[in-house]
């Protein structure tokens, strides 16, 4: 047993294969435009995940633009400094930041700025008109949405006013509070107009960019989940809807990888950083952290047994249905305990490690004991019949897999 728990061949496993799903999305490209101080900064750490331009990694792309990534996150953001300086200088920013949004153009959709987060402090009174002029010009190449920031109170909200009544050809104007605003120690005044700024950008931004938000972003949770969930209903329906050959309960295993390869493609959609003891409470949550064949056991001998009826009729089968009741119990169970995790992230607050493994298993033995009963299992479920039928001898070559594993193992010992 003590062996056993000191295996985290399947922790890595699902560590890499995130990381390799994240690689492959497109990133957004988010241009960031105000003058120091505005807040800038602040609106991108409460907008993305980890509070990004904190701890992202700076590089100069010109003079005055920096360009910041951070890796497991799919986004780079451009960060202009130098609009409060001389005359002189703003025009050279300016004419920086029109060099770059053409460069990237030219190099096609997934290079491109998607979007520009224009910032100007709401307690200003006016714009001059040369950034008017300015911010037009930006608005013919890039969808701009003006963001007000440090907005509080009627002040904000009059110089919206204000600005929109110039007809600037932005996408719109909001009033934000990216941090709230602590008064007293009795008094603070809550965030504000976040949402409103993600609802936008899904919008603005094209079609390549949008799962790489979704994943960036930490503002709207249900979003994240919303894609999680579809993207599940698609690999499950694909692989154990009509065509999925029946295996024995003995082969249960081969079901593993596929768990594995799904709840990275989750992790990944989702936008979370999990870390190793994060994801093996989960999967010890499941039925242990110790390789496939501990896990596909477990699975087959407690997990199947909740699902009414699935061990009895099928006579030691595990029947595309069952397997896809078994998949869709642990993907909604698993994206319910990834928004858990990342509710309290955006907090600032990293749940005990316990309560994520009691989560996880408490959700999946409802979900599956209320079976095809389960609002939200049904919806998920294998409905339509025309999937195409998985290649032939998949089974094989799962099983080869996962036998070519275990001997791996074994020669490490
Ligand atoms: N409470 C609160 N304070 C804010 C907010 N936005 C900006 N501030 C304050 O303004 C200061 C400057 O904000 P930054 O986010 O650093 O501004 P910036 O635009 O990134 O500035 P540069 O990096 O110098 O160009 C912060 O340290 C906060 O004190 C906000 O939404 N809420
Ligand atoms: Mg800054």
């Amino acid at each position: 047993m003590g062996k056993a728990e000191l295996d985290f061949s399947l922790v890595e496993e699902m560590l890499q294969k995130t990381k390799e799903e994240i690689e492959k999305m497109n990133p957004v490209n988010v241009l960031l435009v105000g003058k120091t101080g505005v807040g800038k900064s602040t609106l991108v750490n409460n907008v993305f995940r980890e509070r990004l331009a904190s701890t992202g990694i700076g590089k100069p792309v010109t003079k005055h633009l920096r360009r910041i990534e951070k890796e497991g996150i799919p986004i780079v953001l451009y960060d202009t400094r130098g609009l409060e300086l001389s005359k002189d200088v703003q025009a050279e920013v300016r004419k920086e930041i029109f060099l770059t949004i053409d460069g990237k153009q030219d190099k096609g959709p997934t290079e491109s700025i998607h979007v520009i987060y224009y910032c100007i402090n709401a307690n200003s009174s006016r714009i001059e008109e040369a950034e008017i002029d300015f911010i037009n010009e930006l608005a013919e190449k890039v969808p701009v949405v003006i963001v007000l920031t440090q907005s509080i109170g009627e002040t904000a909200e009059e110089f919206k006013g204000y600005i929109e009544a110039l007809n600037l050809n932005v996408v719109a104007v909001l009033t934000i509070l990216a941090e709230p605003f602590v008064i007293s120690k009795d008094i603070t005044i809550p965030q504000k107009g976040l949402k409103d700024l993600i609802t936008l950008t899904f919008e603005v931004i094209p079609e390549e960019a949008k799962k790489a938000f979704t994943n960036a972003q930490q503002v709207d949770i249900e979003r994240k989940v919303k894609a999680a969930r579809r993207w599940a209903t698609r690999y499950i329906a694909t692989t154990f809807g009509i065509g999925f050959t029946p295996i024995p309960f003995s082969d249960a295993t081969v079901l593993v990888p596929m768990q594995i390869t799904m709840m990275s493609h989750i992790t990944a959609i989702f936008g979370i950083s999990l870390d190793r003891t994060s994801i093996a409470s989960i999967l010890g949550a499941i039925g242990g952290t110790s390789g496939a064949t501990y896990l596909g056991r477990y699975i087959v001998s407690n997990l199947i047994k909740l699902i009414p009826g699935a061990g009895t009729v099928a006579g030691g089968i595990i029947s595309g249905g069952t397997a896809s009741v078994l998949t869709s119990a642990l993907a909604l169970s698993y994206i319910e305990v990834l928004a858990f995790i990342a509710k309290g992230e955006v907090k600032g607050e990293y749940p005990d490690l316990r309560n994520i493994g009691e989560l996880m298993h408490t959700r999946l033995q409802e979900r599956l004991k209320n079976g095809k009963n389960d609002a939200d299992l049904q919806e998920l479920l294998p409905q339509k019949s025309d999937n195409p039928p998985p290649k032939k001898g998949w089974l094989q070559k799962v099983k080869q897999r996962l036998s070519k594993k275990e001997d791996d193992k074994k020669t490490v010992e």
